[in-house]
């Protein structure tokens, strides 16, 4: 069913890094003693997880929307916050993940249990204990935590049917699906009515679902293209789990013993392995028959009706089962899982006359402070654009005495050291 693709918009963020704590020992009744100020625990992750038991995209489309826990802000007495939980979202296998506004393809989950970080968590920020040093006996001042991550995700799926429902013209294989899936197949009381194949998630429960298609009728002689006959069993050739359909009142009045026989006949000729893929076979509209016409027409299997839904539960729970079991048969396809590069370090960018910008996380964290006006702060950050090696650049980039620079909302007039 390689035609039918799932697509959805997805937005994931990391959970937001808890702050860093500014609190001092009380060593006396009026001495300050050190600084005790404890880190902001990490912000929890977003991880994509590829698993074998959800089958489509369906459940982002009501909710698009994901987000990780935020850590915890750092405490006096150096306690530490604790960090944020994780989120994995389970994903169908093959799942693709792209970036909604460019493109840009970022993963494809090809096989059970793979994992992609859609979105990291926010660092905390570190306490006013960890800006202890010689110079600096009582840091008035600690980090605030990072951002989480962000962004818009496009996930892209290649449905494939995990069930496919085979029987003859006017069976009712469409109003099946119609009535154990969302699909809505055209149904008429003639044959050939379906002249492409349908798709239909079916959900059982919150965990598991499976994808159902309705394939155009087979007559005898499909296998040698009489009937809408080859291109569909194509079609039935990729899914996991056959389920014959028998009409049990059927207008031409093929009995169904032969129907079974003919479908059989038919799959085996087309590719003898279909014959051994898992299967179920069941009687079809079993409103319409009593039980005597059922000995008459010696019919011992399953019956199911759409109309009344008789046996259709049990149906269902056979076909989730059959799947469940042949998803265990593990088939190894290579997944490309990209690693992006962390954005560190810092960037110049020119953004005006006179003006530069600079961007990165490093370079961002480093006025990511609870209060920057104090002395002490900005010689901190002073000495740490310094560390980075920000003076250089921005004498590189053309800057010079009296031009402004921006780091996020901060703001400092660059006055070269000569
Ligand atoms: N009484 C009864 N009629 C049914 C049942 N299921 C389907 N029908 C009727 O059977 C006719 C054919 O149903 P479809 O679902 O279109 O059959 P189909 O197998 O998809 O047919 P093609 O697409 O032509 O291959 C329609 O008139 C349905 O209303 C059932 O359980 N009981
Ligand atoms: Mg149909």
């Amino acid at each position: 069913m390689s035609q039918f693709v799932d697509e959805c918009q997805l937005n994931v963020k990391g959970g937001d890094g808890g702050a860093g704590c500014i609190s001092f020992r009380r060593e006396g009744p009026e001495a300050m003693g050190g600084p005790n100020g404890g880190d902001g625990g990490n912000g929890g992750e977003i991880w994509l997880v590829a698993d074998h038991n959800v089958a489509s995209l369906l459940a982002f489309r009501d909710h698009p929307h994901r987000k990780a826990e935020r850590g915890v802000h750092g405490k006096g007495k150096d306690q530490h916050g604790r960090r944020g939980e994780s989120l994995e979202i389970a994903v169908p296998i093959g799942t693709k993940a792209s970036d909604l506004y460019t493109g840009e393809v970022y993963a494809e989950l090809n096989n059970q249990g793979d994992r992609w970080l859609a979105a990291a968590g926010g660092r905390g920020g570190r306490g006013n204990a960890k800006f202890l040093s010689n110079s600096r006996r009582a840091p008035s001042f600690a980090e605030q935590g990072e951002h989480g991550e962000e962004r818009w995700l496009k996930l892209e799926l290649r449905l494939m049917a995990d069930v496919a429902l085979v029987g003859f013209p006017n069976v009712g294989k469409s109003t099946l699906i119609s009535v154990i899936s969302a699909a809505k197949p055209k149904i008429a009381n003639y044959p050939f009515t379906t002249l492409e194949p349908n798709l239909g998630v079916v959900r059982v429960d919150d965990e598991t679902e499976f994808v159902v298609a309705d394939i155009p009728g087979l007559i005898e002689g499909a296998s040698e293209g009489r009937g809408l006959g080859h291109q569909f069993l194509r079609h039935v050739e990729r899914a996991r789990v056959l389920c014959l359909m028998i009409d049990l009142a059927p207008m031409d009045g093929v009995w169904p013993n032969e129907q079974e026989r003919v479908l059989l006949e038919e799959l085996g000729s087309y590719q003898p392995d279909l014959l051994e893929r898992p299967r179920i076979v069941v009687g079809t509209k079993a409103d319409m028959v009593q039980d005597g016409d059922l000995e008459v027409m010696e019919w011992s299997g399953d019956v199911v009706s759409s109309i009344t839904g008789h046996g259709v539960k049990d149906l269902v729970g056979k076909m989730a089962q059959l799947v469940h079991d042949a998803r265990q048969q593990v088939v190894h396809s290579d997944g490309l899982i990209v690693i992006r590069p962390e954005a560190s370090g810092a960037i110049v960018e020119r953004v005006g006359d006179g003006e530069f910008r600079l961007v990165g996380r490093d370079v961002e964290r480093v006025v990511a402070l609870n209060d920057v006006t104090t002395p002490e702060a900005l010689g901190y950050i002073d000495y740490r654009l310094e560390k980075l090696g920000v003076p250089k650049m921005l004498n590189k980039a053309g800057a010079v005495e009296g031009d402004v620079i921006w780091i996020g909302e901060f703001s400092f007039d660059y006055m070269p050291d000569t």
